[in-house]
């Protein structure tokens, strides 16, 4: 049978670095993020007698380390039933590859609710995220829908679910390209330096207060709250990818140079607050009424090679539309 799936990028509020256990995807912190409705992923996949091999296309191409990856996963999931039938996976982003844009997050996700879905296996949302989980960690966060939080949890329990609705707060993220070289670290190699890192266990310490003070922020639309934590916690992230060792820096000249452009829009009495994740991209959250004032910002910086806006988005779903 075939199935496809849609999943959205998931940007992280507060992040997940650092695992406590590498192969299961266990993060030391819980996280929280929101679905973009602007980037996402969609995946066909189709287990059939009538291919003789798995085949895994991406964005057009075969590329053997990202379909290791995949294979691996379909491997996990094909092993919950009792089949020999080979896969088919076509699957295709809408926003460039290696930008800190998590193509894992929403690819993950994708890869699989498509798979269980056409072998036929019908799991809760808790074991989707579970299951997505161990493909890559952030991937657990776009199953469900709207603002999300990851708890840590274990071994046996690790999977993320929905705080607030997408349709609680209508606030805005623009998430704009400056630079689209592929990164030299991967995040999955940058988690493994997270620990020895002096900073990390302070971090750790601290993370709970956080998550309370930003879920508050959020029930409460309480933007400017808002939008300190998440520039704190991106800042504070950042900090420790630069004094791991090896240093991590993500940043670009341009990453600097936007930040401080932002720091003077909200002296300008703009309300516009950034994250990044493991990459020189930035994105920017501001409220719906302000979405004019913002583009035109977006439109006149020449360093922009292309930005997306989003909604807060549902989380991944099945449509009809197969892409073979
Ligand atoms: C996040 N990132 O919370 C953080 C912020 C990047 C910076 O999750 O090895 O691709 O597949 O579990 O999920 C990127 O890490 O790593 C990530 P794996 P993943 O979104």
């Amino acid at each position: 049978m075939k199935a496809t799936a849609w999943a959205p990028v998931n940007l992280a509020l507060i992040k997940y670095w650092g695992k406590k256990d590498k192969d299961l995807n266990l993060p030391w912190n819980s996280s929280i993020s929101v679905n973009l409705s602007s980037l996402y992923t969609i995946t066909t996949v189709e287990f059939s007698k009538k291919y003789r091999r798995d085949t895994v296309i991406i964005d057009g191409e075969k590329k053997k380390n990202e379909v290791d990856r995949v294979i691996q996963h379909i491997e996990r999931i094909r092993s919950q039933v009792d089949t020999e039938d080979r896969v088919k996976i076509v699957t295709r982003n809408n926003f460039p590859k290696g930008t800190g844009i998590a193509s894992s997050a929403s690819g993950f996700a994708a890869l699989t609710l498509a798979a269980t879905s056409a072998l036929n296996l019908k799991l809760s949302e808790k074991d989707l995220s579970t299951l997505a989980r161990l493909g890559s960690g952030s991937a657990c966060r776009s199953i469900p829908s709207g603002f999300v939080e990851w708890k840590k949890g274990d071994k046996n329990n690790s999977y993320a679910k929905t705080i607030f609705s997408k349709d609680h707060w209508s606030i805005r993220i623009a998430t704009i390209i400056l630079d689209e070289q592929p990164k030299e670290i991967s995040s999955t190699q940058g988690h493994l330096l997270a620990l020895s890192n002096p900073f990390f266990k302070v971090r750790l310490k601290n993370i709970n207060k956080k998550i309370i003070a930003l879920k508050q922020a959020i029930k409460n639309k309480d933007f400017i709250n808002f939008g300190k934590i998440i520039e704190q916690e991106t800042l504070e992230m950042h900090a420790i990818m630069m004094t791991s060792n090896p240093p991590l820096l993500y940043f670009s000249g341009n990453t600097v140079f936007f930040i401080k452009k932002i720091f003077l829009l909200r002296k300008k009495r703009l309300p516009v607050f950034f994250t990044l994740d493991a990459g020189p991209n930035l994105h920017l959250f501001f409220l719906s009424k302000n979405e004019k004032q913002i583009k035109k910002v977006l439109d006149e910086d020449k360093n922009i090679k292309k930005y997306y806006i989003s909604e807060v988005a549902t989380g991944a779903h099945l449509v009809s539309d197969h892409l073979f």
